[in-house]
C-alpha cells in the first residue's frame, strides 16, 4: 500500500515538474515575440492560450508580475461564505498556457511607435503584435479613511483578494444596525457585484435571526438598480420583497471608522453630504484605467485602450489589440464579455497577421449572473444596446435555482478547463441552437 502511494507521489511529482518546466524561465535580455500579451488575468491568459494554440510554442509571451491568478467572479460567493477562497485561485504558473512564455514582470511603459514595451527591470521586449489586457485599477484610496477602515470591524469589499475575507466576518459579527452596500460612479467591473452580495447578506442575516435588527441599504451613485430595463424590473421586485432600502445618486466619499460613519456626496448636488451610521459597510470602490495605459499613447480620452468596438483592433495601431476591462469597448466589464471578445480578437489578429482584414463581429455580448440568494440567480445577458440576448429558451428575468448552479458550479469549471485554455468563446452557439437558429 505504502509502495503504491510512493509510486503515485513520484508520478504526480514528475507530471507537475513536466508541466512547470516551460514556464520556470522568464525571458530576459531584450527579447522579441510574434505576439506579446500584456497581463495574465482573464483576458491575457485566455487570449494568450488561444493564440499560442494556433501559432505554436515560442511565439507568444505573457507579461504578468503576479504569483496567483484569480477567478474574480467567485468572490461574490467567497464573501458570502458559499465557496472557499481557494476555489477562486490558482498559481500563475499553472494557468500560463504551456506553449507561451511567462515574463514575470510588470509593464512600466508602452512604446507602440517602436513596437516594444519596457519592463519593471528596465529591459525592453519587442513584438510584432500586441494584446493589451491589463484590467482596471481599484482605487480604495480615493475614499477618505477607507484604507485604514479596512483594519476595523464591519468594513469589507468583495472586490479584492485582500478584503473579500472580511465580508463573511462582517456578517458573522453583525449584531444590529445598518448594513450598507455601496456602488461607485462608473467605470467599474461587474456592475452587478455590488448588489449580489447584498442579497446574499440579506439571506444570511435572515438565516441567523438577525435580519429584524438590520436595515439593509443600497447606496448607489447610479440612477437605478440595473441598466437593462428587463432585469431592473425583476431586481426592483427582489429589493421590495427583501425590504431593502435603496438610495440612488449617493456616492461614498469618506469612512470614519472611529464613529462607524459612512459619508456620501449627492451626485446631483456635490456640496451636499449625507451621513449614515454603519454596522457593516461593503464597499465597491471607484476604479480607473491603469496609469501605464493612460500614458501609453494607446488610450482614448478616458484612459482606456482605444479599440474598434466590433473588431478589438486598435484605432491607430493596426498591430495592437485589446480586450477586457482595460479596453474602450462600451459594454459592461465582465469575464463573460472577455470570452466573446477573445474569440473575435484572435480571429482578427490572425487574419491581420496573414495579410487579411478585421471583421466587425462583436455585438457587445456580456452577462451578469445576478445572484439573489444562496440558491437563486437571475441570469442577465445583453448587448451594446442594453437589449437582452439570452441563451436559454426560458424567461431569464426570473430568479432560478438552475442559474445559481450554472454560476456557482458550471461556470468555474468552464473557466478553468476551457476558457483559460482558449477553448471557450461564450454561449453564442448554444444560444443559436436553443433558439433554433432564430437568435443572433
Ligand atoms: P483582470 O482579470 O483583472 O486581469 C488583469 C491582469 O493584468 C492582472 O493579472 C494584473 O496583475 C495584470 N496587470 C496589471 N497591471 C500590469 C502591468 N503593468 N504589467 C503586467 N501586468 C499587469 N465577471 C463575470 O463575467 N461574471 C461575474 O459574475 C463577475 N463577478 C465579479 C465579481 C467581483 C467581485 C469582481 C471583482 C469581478 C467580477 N467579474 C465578473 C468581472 C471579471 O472578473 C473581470 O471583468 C475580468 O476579470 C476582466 O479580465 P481582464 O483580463 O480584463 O482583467
Ligand atoms: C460566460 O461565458 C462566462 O465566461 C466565462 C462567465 O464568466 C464568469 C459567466 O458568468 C457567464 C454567465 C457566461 C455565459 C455563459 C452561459 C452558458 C450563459
Amino acid at each position: 500500500m505504502a509502495q503504491l502511494q510512493c509510486i503515485r507521489n513520484t508520478i504526480q511529482a514528475s507530471h507537475k515538474l513536466a508541466r512547470q518546466t516551460p514556464f520556470v524561465f522568464a525571458c530576459r535580455g531584450n527579447a522579441s515575440y510574434e505576439v506579446l500579451v500584456a497581463g495574465g488575468g482573464t483576458g491575457g491568459i485566455s487570449s494568450g492560450a488561444r493564440l499560442a494554440n494556433k501559432l505554436g510554442k515560442g511565439k507568444v509571451a505573457i507579461v504578468e508580475p503576479a504569483d496567483n491568478h484569480y477567478y474574480q467572479p467567485l468572490w461574490t460567493l467567497v464573501g458570502a461564505g458559499a465557496k472557499p477562497m481557494s476555489s477562486s485561485q490558482k498559481s500563475m504558473k499553472d494557468v500560463i498556457p504551456p506553449k507561451a512564455t511567462w515574463i514575470k514582470d510588470s509593464i512600466q511603459q508602452f512604446d507602440p511607435e517602436n513596437n516594444q514595451v519596457i519592463l519593471g527591470n528596465g529591459e525592453k521586449v519587442s513584438y510584432k503584435y500586441l494584446v493589451v489586457a491589463l484590467g482596471i485599477k481599484l482605487q480604495f484610496d480615493r475614499i477618505k479613511g477607507l484604507p485604514e477602515a479596512f483594519d476595523t470591524p464591519g468594513v469589507c469589499s468583495n472586490y479584492s483578494a485582500q478584503t473579500v475575507g472580511k465580508t463573511l466576518e462582517a456578517l458573522q459579527d453583525f449584531t444590529e444596525g445598518n448594513a450598507i452596500f455601496t456602488f461607485p460612479t462608473p467605470p467599474l467591473k461587474c456592475p452587478g457585484a455590488p448588489q449580489k452580495i447584498m442579497y446574499l447578506a440579506d439571506e444570511y442575516l435572515r438565516k441567523h435571526g438577525k435580519r429584524d435588527k438590520a436595515t439593509v441599504m443600497f447606496n448607489s451613485a447610479g440612477p437605478s438598480i440595473f441598466a437593462v430595463k428587463k432585469y431592473a424590473e425583476s431586481l426592483s421586485k427582489v429589493v421590495a420583497s427583501k425590504d431593502i432600502v435603496t438610495n440612488f445618486g449617493l456616492n461614498l466619499v469618506e469612512v470614519k471608522p472611529e464613529t462607524k460613519e459612512a459619508i456620501f456626496q449627492k451626485v446631483a448636488n456635490p456640496e451636499e453630504l449625507v451621513t449614515y451610521k454603519y454596522e457593516m459597510l461593503h464597499v465597491s470602490p471607484p476604479m480607473s484605467p491603469h496609469e501605464v495605459v493612460k500614458t501609453s499613447g494607446l488610450a482614448d480620452a478616458a484612459g482606456f485602450v482605444e479599440v474598434n468596438k466590433e473588431t478589438m483592433q486598435h484605432v491607430r495601431y493596426p498591430n495592437v489589440f485589446s480586450l477586457g476591462d482595460c479596453s474602450s469597448v462600451p459594454t459592461s466589464k465582465t469575464a463573460a464579455a472577455v470570452a466573446s471578445q477573445n474569440a473575435i480578437l484572435s480571429k482578427n489578429l490572425l487574419s491581420v497577421m496573414s495579410g487579411g482584414q478585421c471583421t466587425p463581429l462583436y455585438d457587445g455580448y456580456t452577462s451578469c449572473p445576478l445572484i439573489t440568494g444562496y440558491s437563486k440567480c437571475i441570469l442577465a445577458e445583453f448587448d451594446f444596446d442594453l437589449a437582452p440576448l439570452e441563451t436559454f429558451p426560458l424567461d431569464q428575468g426570473k430568479q432560478r435555482r438552475s442559474m445559481y448552479h450554472m454560476k456557482a458550479d458550471v461556470m468555474p469549471a468552464i473557466y478553468w478547463d476551457m476558457m483559460l485554455k482558449g477553448r471557450w468563446s461564450g454561449p453564442k452557439q448554444f444560444r443559436k441552437a436553443m433558439h433554433l437558429g432564430m437568435s443572433r
